[in-house]
């Protein structure tokens, strides 16, 4: 077993070194077991609808052409894949539900233990949802936002009404004509489920709409719901330092991975962790103190707003418990594996699971309800504390860390752009304009073993900020831009080609931009409406030179990210194909014909330095069909131009 075949990174080939000598299995290890893979499922032509199957089509023509009930490879492709979109936006969405629910207990109770963090955010987007903001105050504000917002789950009639007021007037334009356009968010999963069922729908582009559809509901709706009310109530993020990678956790002290997806729980386990009875207790029991450290999304949505440091992202989560010196590994929902179960019985680590939705094998349950919050955290941090002398053998920490600057957002980024007195989009629609930063992309996703682990964010983010592409970034891509010190400003004159490393160092942000967690994608959509909206860019977002990229991808939820993407009208290039190959028609709609319906398109690239030119070609094309491509006479900087570089 060769390290560096698996992971990029030093802490995790460190680790895996350890996991191999240890005789510990990881999904590396799992990987290899279950190889070669199964050449039906992977092409999509494997059908398991009703039990008058399991059916296959051949993919090369020889064998049976039909399912039993006469289903295509077209058909079944295609029905495979709108179920993914079904089960991302699900689990983003559900996500989204629960933070409104979160969001209705803080509005109605006093004695709730989460209040409204960010009263001007409260604001905006209540006059978004067209809310009546003036003369009222934020408890008024607040239950009409609730109660709005929660009808957008499961409404009967009409369409999202945040459909209609966030993207640009030209996309809801293309939506409508297209016959797209959400109208409640749980209604089209349903819808999916619906079509998808034995012997209703099989054209397959008339199946695709419905996915398209529902991935929409998603990135408009239920994720920019999640992303909103967290914003609104554990307070909008604000540039923040933090470290990355295993070796932010500490021997020293009491550890508790915050694991999974949710700001709910870990939020309150965070300020909980730092009531001065805890501490205490800790250091009665030789700890120097009580260390919170996050993993995969849950950690993106606390170092956004509370700069704690971050483990890892997806395929590091095993290794982590291996150091030894994890407490509590604390999850909620999503992206844990399994294995955890199993896996910290061999260790003195407690997996705690507080999801009535998320029980594992192997772990402890300790219920977490929103309305006991401040207590369930307590007992929680009480066992992490109990659990730090029985550690077994010695800690095995690499000593790999990296930090880096998190917390940009939709409203802050471009305030830093613009100084403090010119907070606009301008500055950036200007410098694009003027070609110093050729473009944008979003470069987002999870980690999986088919690819060497972070070789392929890292790759692909490189390449695109020396082509002077501003990189937005999400999920376990940003743990992977962090740790590898591409969220250091200083990685701009290191990295960046010469236009895009003037503007990062004038402003002094780094080349590439933490936005948060995967229901943070919807920031990357809200930053495309603004750009749109300030003008002098096109009238829709697909007119924009910006791409779309998940080069390790492997979740459904990146399924229906990717599908809002390009119905969103972004080129987005994920680096394992689609489960559709074995349906050439399918696979020519998608990565082609689909984008004179949507204005957007998917391509297919393992090799992230390929994928990254493909990405940058079509922002130059976008960029010459908005003839910003003409070389422009040197001005010289008028006082105008220096307030909107200028740092404030
Ligand atoms: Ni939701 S979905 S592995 S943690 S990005 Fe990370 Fe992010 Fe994929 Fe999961
Ligand atoms: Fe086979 Fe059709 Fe049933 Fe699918 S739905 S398992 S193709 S008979």
């Amino acid at each position: 077993m060769d390290p560096k075949k698996r992971s990029n990174d030093k802490a995790s080939q460190q680790m895996l070194k350890h996991a191999d000598e240890a005789g510990l299995e990881t999904a590396w290890d799992r990987f290899e077991q279950q190889e070669p893979q199964c050449g039906f499922g992977k092409l999509g032509v494997c059908c398991r609808i009703c039990t008058m199957g399991p059916c296959r089509i051949d993919p090369f023509g020889q064998g049976p052409q039909f399912g039993v009930c006469g289903a295509t490879a077209d058909t079944i492709a295609a029905r495979n894949l709108v179920r993914m979109i079904a089960g991302g936006a699900a689990a983003h969405s559900d996500h989204g539900r629960d933070v409104a629910h979160t969001f209705k207990m803080a509005v109605e109770s006093d004695s709730c233990d989460y209040v409204i963090k960010d009263e001007l955010k409260l604001r905006e987007v209540a006059a978004r949802y067209g809310i009546k903001i003036e003369g009222r105050d934020t408890k008024e504000i607040a239950s009409d936002l609730s109660d709005v917002v929660m009808a957008e789950f499961g409404k009967q009639e009409g369409t999202l009404v945040s459909a209609a007021a966030y993207p640009p007037p030209a996309r809801q334009k293309v939506w409508q004509e297209f016959g797209v356009t959400p109208r409640s968010i749980d209604r089209e999963i349903v819808e999916i489920m619906h079509r998808t069922h034995v012997g209703v729908g099989s054209d397959y582009k008339n199946l695709m709409k419905q996915g398209i559809r529902a991935s929409l509901s998603d990135g408009w709706g239920g994720s920019l719901i999640a992303t909103e009310l967290s914003d609104i109530l554990f307070g909008s993020p604000w540039p923040i330092r933090f470290s990355a990678n295993l070796g932010a956790l500490d021997a020293k002290q009491v550890n508790i991975v915050v694991h999974g997806h949710e700001p709910t729980l870990s939020d309150i386990i965070l300020a909980v962790s730092q009531e001065p009875e805890l501490t205490k207790m800790a250091e009665d029991r030789g700890a120097r103190g009580i260390n919170i450290i996050g993993m995969c999304c849950t950690a993106n949505e606390i170092l956004m707003r509370h700069g704690i440091p971050v483990a890892g992202n997806f395929l590091q989560q095993e290794l982590a418990v291996m150091t030894g010196v994890v407490e509590v590994m604390l999850v909620d929902v999503q992206c844990i594996m399994p294995a955890l179960g199993s896996l910290s019985g061999c260790f003195h680590t407690k997996l705690i699971t507080t999801s009535p939705k998320c029980k594992i094998a192997g772990a402890e349950h300790i219920e977490f309800h929103e309305d006991r919050a401040v207590e369930i955290a307590r007992e929680i941090i009480k066992i992490a504390i109990e659990n730090f002398a029985n550690r077994k053998g010695k800690a095995k920490i690499p000593k790999v860390t990296e930090r880096g600057i998190a917390g940009f957002t939709t409203e802050n980024i471009f305030y830093h752009l613009g100084g403090r007195f010119r907070a606009s989009y301008r500055p950036l629609n200007d410098n694009i304009i003027n070609g110093r930063v050729r473009g944008a992309a979003g470069v987002v996703g999870c980690n999986n073993p088919k690819q060497v682990h972070d070789y392929g964010h890292l790759t692909m983010i490189k390449e695109l900020i020396k082509n002077d592409v501003l990189v937005v970034s999400t999920g376990c891509s940003a743990i992977a831009a962090a740790k590898a010190g591409l969220m250091r400003p200083e990685a701009a004159a290191k990295y960046c080609g010469k236009g895009l490393a003037e503007v990062c160092e004038t402003v002094g942000i780094p080349p590439v931009l933490h936005v948060g967690s995967c229901v943070d994608n919807s920031r990357i959509l809200t930053v495309a409406a603004n750009i749109v909206a300030e003008g002098g860019l096109g009238e829709d977002i697909s007119d924009l030179p910006v791409a779309g990229a998940a080069p390790e991808w492997m979740s459904e939820k990146a399924v229906s990210i990717a599908m809002y993407f390009v119905a969103s009208g972004v080129y987005t290039v994920i680096a394992e194909p689609l489960p559709v190959l074995g349906s050439p028609n399918l696979t020519r709609y998608l990565t082609d014909e689909i984008e004179k319906d949507i204005g957007g398109k998917w391509a297919f690239e393992r090799d992230p330095l390929k994928a990254a030119h493909m990405m940058i070609e079509h922002i130059e094309s976008k960029r010459d069909a908005l003839g910003i491509n003409v070389e422009k006479e040197r001005k010289l900087y008028d006082m105008e131009d220096r307030r909107a570089l200028a740092l404030d």
